[in-house]
């Protein structure tokens, strides 16, 4: 399966690396459309950061950021639109408004209710892992074996899942770079990806701008695209079947270019 490419749509105020830019909805619409027209399989619209830190937003508030753009990027189509969000009523309302996909940082954990929901509406779901919650997860992560023991968190979220009525070809799983985890961490994720797979379902990765990509080039959050798609494409060779990523373009370039010399399909033998 080739690498689905996943374009950001942050309707927030705080987000960390494009916060406060496409919280206009029209802005927010926009940039989606621009991300299609980039090549985005699908655009993830989020209405509350999950930046280490963050402050919690109310379910009524978060669906204020996002209705109008969900409903304006479902009703254009394609790509289909994915609601990032751990919230119950977001959800339903996204859902309602055309979204076809929940990426719920949290794996079903902030509101489990939200499994069920997920199972009627028969919609993809990203359960993703986080050390703790976005406002404490950074201090000082602590794992036995960082991949054994986030591959034994999934394996429980997707029983769960599972157990809540939804089907096993509706879900991804997802590492959860940067939540809760140090550098050290994140990179030996990337090394070791391949072992999550054995879980079954696919594996969705987002590492776009993040902090540790700062850390090892010294590149601030909107100079981080080289390191963004160093990161990616390795991700992609262990096994990643999504990327999340704020520059479609480009993760596209990338993608295709790892494809070429991996062997698989190009754009070229493809014509
Ligand atoms: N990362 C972020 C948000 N949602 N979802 C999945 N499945 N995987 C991720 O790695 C992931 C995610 C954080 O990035 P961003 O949306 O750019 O920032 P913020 O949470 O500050 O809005």
């Amino acid at each position: 399966m080739p690498a689905r490419i996943m374009g950001i749509v942050n309707v927030t105020p705080d987000s960390f690396s494009d916060g406060g830019v496409f919280l206009d909805p029209e802005r927010a619409i926009a940039h989606g459309r621009r991300l299609a027209a980039e090549g985005a399989d699908l655009l993830d619209v989020g209405g509350e950061s999950t930046r280490p830190g963050a402050e919690a937003v109310t379910a009524e508030e978060e669906l204020v950021r996002v209705a109008a753009v969900v409903e304006a990027l479902a009703r254009d189509g394609s790509p289909p639109v994915s609601i990032d969000t751990s919230k119950l009523a977001v959800a339903e309302s996204a859902l309602s408004l055309g979204a076809g996909m929940v990426n719920d940082v949290t794996a079903l954990r902030a509101e489990p209710e939200l499994a069920a929901l997920c199972a009627e509406r028969r919609c993809e779901v990203v359960l993703m892992h986080m050390l703790g919650d976005p406002r404490t997860m950074q201090e000082n992560p602590v794992y036995e074996d960082v991949v054994d023991d986030i591959k034994a968190f999934l394996a429980e979220r997707i029983e769960f899942a599972l157990s809540q009525g939804i089907e096993q070809e509706r879900i991804w799983i997802d590492p959860g770079i940067g939540f809760g985890k140090t550098v050290e961490h994140n990179l030996e994720l990337h090394r070791r990806l391949g072992e999550l797979a054995e879980l079954g379902p696919p594996i969705a990765f987002g590492s776009s701008r993040k902090s540790f990509i700062g850390k090892l080039t010294g590149a601030a959050v909107d100079q981080r695209l080289g390191g963004s798609i160093a990161s990616n494409v390795i991700a992609y060779a262990n096994g990643a079947r999504m990327l999340r990523v704020h520059e479609v373009g480009p993760m596209r370039d990338g993608v295709t270019v790892a494809d070429a010399v991996s062997g698989r399909r190009t754009r070229e033998s493809a014509s």
